[in-house]
């Protein structure tokens, strides 16, 4: 069968991410003739889509709805719009529709309810059920134990047994930004801080992808011509033994690759050493919060002392560091926007403002994140709040009104 992959375009020019969600679907259907298209690289992605479906004429559309909006406060970018638009030019064109993606797991019944357009959608990971999905469409039969409706079981799969993402999906040469390009070595994150959906996404437990294959993955990219990868894990240096054996198979690989990763302030200096041996560039810290209580209230784990220590040793060692705080959150507010402010400062001055990057954002409720349930449960929140249209924890007062001050010269100096 012919299968058009489409990347739903984000409706504005930002710097492109490869789609890995579609390279690890691609990966597993390698008896399918699947041509990908990712309309986030094109401002006239309404009519890319109509010569797409005029030269391939394809069996079967397949949308991942990677995000459905910026979050970010006080003006958010909504990316449904653009996908609206492309739903349109999918109405004129009569063939089995499936659409998946983070977006679309979050929110699976609203979407399915506003764009009827949608034949199935598949929440969760698609590797497994996707290919029994089209054999089901291409031999025309139905899938009795599905219930017969538009919303399919929640995808989950087995690590070892999925195949490696096919990253020839989509000419990769165009995904040039320094985080563009993605390898992911483990799903899920056993931390379940408030805020975070990625449990929720893809489990409370980590689990690890083979280091071979995440070697192999390496290799791919640097035949295909790539510099610079991302991994896109949740917390690299987690869970312990893994991150060994992996930073140790990637030192011993000598790859030429550069490469950056997420990590908890627990990394010690002797691993940042080891990581800028392999390869490894920049690193980004998420402490979310600065001090021990608004820590604490986060579900993170670690200790707010810890951060600015880590930050130090990954500076000594040359790499770019990202630091992600949010303003307002449980347990900080105006007094700790100050001191997010002046850590900012700090570290800038300090230890290189080029290679030093400090962002303040607010929090964005996702449905079916823990803080979504304490927002309703303390009455911050009307109960029956879908928390698709953007809502987001922060407090009034000084600190929300300091924070959209500097926001506002923030988007200024960027005009
Ligand atoms: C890494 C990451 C980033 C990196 C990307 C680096 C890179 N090179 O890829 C960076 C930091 C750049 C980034 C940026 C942003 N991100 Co981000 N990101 C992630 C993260 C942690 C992992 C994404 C990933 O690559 N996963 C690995 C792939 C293999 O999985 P996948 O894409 O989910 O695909 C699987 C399934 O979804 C499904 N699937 C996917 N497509 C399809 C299609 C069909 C038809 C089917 C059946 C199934 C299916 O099958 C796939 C295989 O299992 C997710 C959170 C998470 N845990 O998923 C957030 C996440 C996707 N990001 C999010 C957001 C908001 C953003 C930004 C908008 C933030 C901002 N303000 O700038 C930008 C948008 C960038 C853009 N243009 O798209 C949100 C989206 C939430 C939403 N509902 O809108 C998420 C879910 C995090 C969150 N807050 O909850 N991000
Ligand atoms: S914020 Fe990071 S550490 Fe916390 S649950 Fe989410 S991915 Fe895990």
């Amino acid at each position: 069968m012919k299968i058009l992959f489409v990347q739903s375009p984000t409706g504005r020019m930002e710097a492109p991410i490869f789609p890995l969600g579609l390279a690890c679907l691609a990966g597993q259907l390698s008896k399918h003739d699947v041509k990908g298209v990712d309309l986030s690289l094109y401002s006239d992605f309404a009519d890319v889509l109509k010569c797409e479906l005029e030269s391939l004429k394809p069996d079967i559309v397949c949308i991942s709805l990677r995000n459905i909006d910026d979050s970010t406060y006080p003006v958010t970018y909504s990316y449904m719009t653009s996908f609206s638009e492309i739903i349109e030019v999918l109405e004129q064109w009569k063939g089995p529709l499936v659409v998946g993606g983070t977006g679309f797991s979050i929110y699976p019944e609203i979407i399915l309810d506003r764009y009827p357009r949608i034949d199935f959608g598949l929440p969760g990971e698609g590797e497994d059920l996707l290919p029994v999905l089209l054999n089901h469409i291409e031999h025309g039969s139905s899938i009795p134990e599905w219930g017969g409706g538009r919303l399919l079981p929640w995808g989950k799969v087995d690590l070892d047994a999925v195949s490696s993402p096919d990253y020839t999906i989509l000419d990769i040469s165009r995904y040039s930004a320094d985080d563009a390009i993605g390898i992911q070595s483990r799903r899920g994150c056993e931390f379940n801080c408030t805020y975070c959906t990625y449990s929720y996404l893809s489990g409370k437990k980590f689990r690890e992808r083979p280091v071979a294959r995440i070697l192999e993955d390496i290799r791919t990219l640097e035949r295909l011509g790539v510099s610079r990868f991302q991994f896109v894990d949740s917390v690299f240096n987690a869970p312990d033994e893994y991150f060994e054996e992996l930073l140790n198979a990637i030192e011993a690989s000598e790859t030429g690759l550069s490469w950056s990763a997420w990590l908890d302030d627990r990394i010690t200096p002797d691993q940042l050493a080891r990581m800028k041996r392999s390869g490894a560039v920049k690193v980004d810290f998420s402490p979310d919060a600065i001090s021990d209580r608004g820590l604490q209230r986060m579900g993170k784990r670690g200790k707010a002392a810890d951060l600015l220590p880590a930050v130090k040793a990954a500076r000594a060692l040359g790499f770019h560091v990202g630091i992600n705080f949010f303003n307002g959150n449980p347990g900080e507010g105006f007094v700790s926007l100050l001191r997010k402010l002046w850590f900012m400062f700090r570290v800038r001055l300090m230890l290189g403002h080029k290679e030093t990057f400090v962002n303040i954002g607010t929090i964005r409720v996702y449905a079916h994140s823990p803080i979504a349930l304490q927002m309703i449960n303390k009455g911050m929140i009307d109960r029956d709040c879908d928390f698709f249209d953007p809502v987001f924890y922060r407090i009034k007062g000084p600190a929300d009104w300091l924070y959209r001050l500097f926001q506002r010269i923030r988007t200024l100096r960027h005009v």
